[in-house]
């Protein structure tokens, strides 16, 4: 009894010592995120919302952009200039295959999956977030890779939510979503963590100094103001799309979106 108790003993000091360090920020050089109960109810939470609910194929068949609009599969799409919008989308199968996961601070409910990009992508937005954290500008990422089945659960619950206009445009429809790519990712600032993204995110310090620096690490704010009917969406400050640093430039510069970039 005496060597159970005493085996009972050290187990429990060996976890607690792991579960310190785990707690205490102290780099091990491993991408492990720190134990916070109420970030993992709340991403189980998301997962099951996701995962349980059926998006019936009514809701996806509602939207009248894409009755009426021709599409073709994406030309590229493991090229880092791939276009994705209402006129081409990837196919229901299509991964990218080498998403990592993103070493940037996350808002706090934030499932796995959209805690990864493609590794040029990721990389790039790692020395972003370094640069304007050296500048006091702290950002959140709240949305990088998501599946299609993902994307559908999310368009349809905003169907749901906020009726099929708001839905076609904030939220590409399955298939036709740049977060697929495993290129894209939306920030937040402190003020707004834990809500959505909203077009208020560019008035504020963090969104300005994303508007004026992301080009020079290789993103573009894809969906911006003014040009709504090109891109087929509302202004979104927070979106950013990885396209590489010589387009990123030259975008901002001619200040194009990527589909005019594109036929350019
Ligand atoms: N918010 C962008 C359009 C997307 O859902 O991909
Ligand atoms: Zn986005």
């Amino acid at each position: 009894v005496k060597k159970l108790l005493d085996n009972t003993i050290i187990a429990g000091t060996v976890i607690m010592l792991i579960l310190a360090i785990y707690n205490s920020g102290i780099d091990l050089k491993i991408s492990i995120p720190k134990f916070n109960l109420n970030s993992v109810l709340s991403n189980a939470r998301r997962h099951i919302t996701y995962r349980q609910r059926e998006a019936p194929k009514e809701v996806e068949d509602s939207s009248e952009t894409f009755k009426s609009t021709t599409v073709s599969f994406v030309h590229n799409p493991t090229d880092t200039l791939a276009l994705v919008n209402k006129s081409y989308r990837f196919n229901e199968g299509y991964v990218p295959g080498d998403l990592v996961r993103v070493n940037i601070p996350f808002a706090g409910s934030v499932i796995w999956e959209e805690r990864l990009m493609r590794r040029e992508a990721a990389e790039a937005l790692e020395k972003l977030f370094e640069s304007a954290s050296k500048q006091n500008i702290q950002l959140r990422g709240i949305s990088g890779y998501r599946s299609y089945e993902t994307q559908r659960h999310l368009y349809y619950l905003t169907v749901r939510n906020m009726g099929v206009e708001y839905a076609e445009n904030y939220v590409a429809y399955p298939g036709h979503s740049e977060h697929q790519s495993g290129l894209a990712m939306d920030l937040v600032g402190p003020v707004s963590y834990s809500q959505l993204s909203t077009s208020d995110f560019g008035n504020t310090k963090e969104g300005k100094w994303v508007e004026k620096n992301a080009h020079s690490f290789g993103f573009i704010i894809r969906y911006p103001e003014g040009k709504e009917k090109i891109t087929g969406y509302n202004y979104e400050p927070w979106h950013l799309r990885y396209v590489g640093i010589e387009a990123a430039r030259e975008i901002k510069e001619k200040g194009l979106v990527l589909e005019e970039y594109i036929e350019w």
